[in-house]
């Protein structure tokens, strides 16, 4: 029985959105979708190896809503995010070699080997922090909000949170706190229906997401999260409005993981979710429609696509040759950070 529906407008949402963009921003935005979705494969395919020492959260199936979502964030806009880090991470811009480091648990690694795929951090581009606590992203995109706005910066804070999030008691603190301060911050939730292998109908009562973040007096939309130009228009929206001093805003976008909560593979066949609920997904893989709505409009063609596979895929195995080859933690880097009177 499939519970989950799409109820987009799959290949034929783009139109709207994409007029007046220029060609390039949107192949930009394919090739990041792209990248990301090799990424994580060559992370699955190499995960039951053993070399990466870190649980991990596959976004295969969630490209569409990073990537639209940094892709209306500049350079001094800080982005925050839970345990499933990869595809805010690389989409802010966040470095791949440090990434692969930091999953090999080398001392390079973007969190020096201290924090694995679920606290993946790169400052220099504005990923300012993930957590693996469900919710505890929320209240430090919050205070970071907040002292931004006392500061007078020119900055928006992005809380990327699942559905899940939504029923942590601080996820309510920090939506009022946001509208009764009028902080910067926009509260991203990707909404994928499950929380672990319990779906959203057996945690909560038969409600939107969007109308209950509406009911803290913030703007709350719902978009199809398949769509990368939705993700964008909306959080374009939501970044304008923070910036005008205006407040919080709520985007609530539905998407769909084609893998397991936790690890490498799907994990549908212990019976949680119906194999059709996810293959009714999969033929509007975020990815593979705007690819084809580009070649459509005449900007992508068979050859591009190749070139662009060839080039992605180099760059990934240089970057987990380069994670493989470099240094453990040496016992002295177990003291750094540690403070002792
Ligand atoms: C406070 C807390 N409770 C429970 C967990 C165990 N846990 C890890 S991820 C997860 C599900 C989170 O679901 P959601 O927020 O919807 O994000 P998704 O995994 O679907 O992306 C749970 C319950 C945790 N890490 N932290």
């Amino acid at each position: 029985m499939i519970r989950y529906h799409y109820t987009g407008d799959g290949i034929g949402g783009f139109g709207r959105f994409a007029a007046g963009q220029p060609p390039a921003f949107l192949l930009g935005l394919h090739r990041s979708m792209l990248r990301i979705r090799r990424i994580e494969e060559e992370i699955e395919r190499r995960y039951h190896e053993d070399q990466m020492k870190t649980p991990i959260h596959l976004v295969i199936g969630q490209e569409a809503t990073s990537v639209g979502c940094c892709a209306a964030l500049g350079d001094t806009d800080l982005l925050y995010s839970s345990h499933r880090t990869h595809g805010t991470y690389l989409a802010k811009g966040g470095d791949l070699k440090a990434m692969l480091c930091e999953l090999h648990c080398r001392a390079n690694g973007c969190a020096g080997s201290r924090g694995g795929s679920m606290h993946l951090i790169d400052k220099g581009v504005g990923l300012a922090g993930t957590s693996a606590v469900v919710g505890g992203a929320v209240p430090i995109a919050t205070g970071a909000a907040l002292a931004a706005w006392m500061k007078q910066e020119d900055r928006v804070i992005v809380v990327f949170l699942g559905d899940a999030t939504t029923e942590e008691g601080v996820t309510s603190e920090s939506l009022n706190f946001a509208a009764l301060k009028r902080l910067p911050i926009v509260f991203f939730c990707e909404n994928n229906f499950y929380s672990v292998q319990s779906p959203l109908e057996t945690r909560q009562p038969p409600r939107e997401l969007h109308k209950w973040a509406a009911a803290h007096e913030m703007p709350a939309v719902l978009i199809d999260g398949v769509n990368v130009l939705a993700a964008f228009e909306a959080t374009r929206t939501a970044v304008a409005r923070a910036k005008a001093g205006e407040g919080p805003s709520f985007i609530e976008a539905r998407v769909y993981r084609f893998r397991a909560h936790a690890g490498a593979g799907d994990d549908s066949r212990t019976g949680y979710r119906d194999e059709a609920e996810r293959q009714q997904w999969e033929r509007v893989c975020p990815v593979r429609l705007f690819e084809a709505y580009l070649v459509e409009a005449g900007l992508l063609n068979a050859t591009a696509i190749d070139a662009l596979e060839h080039e992605i895929a180099e760059e990934i195995a240089d970057a987990f040759a380069y994670a493989l080859e470099s240094p453990n933690p040496t016992e002295a880097d177990l003291y750094r950070h540690v403070y002792a009177e």
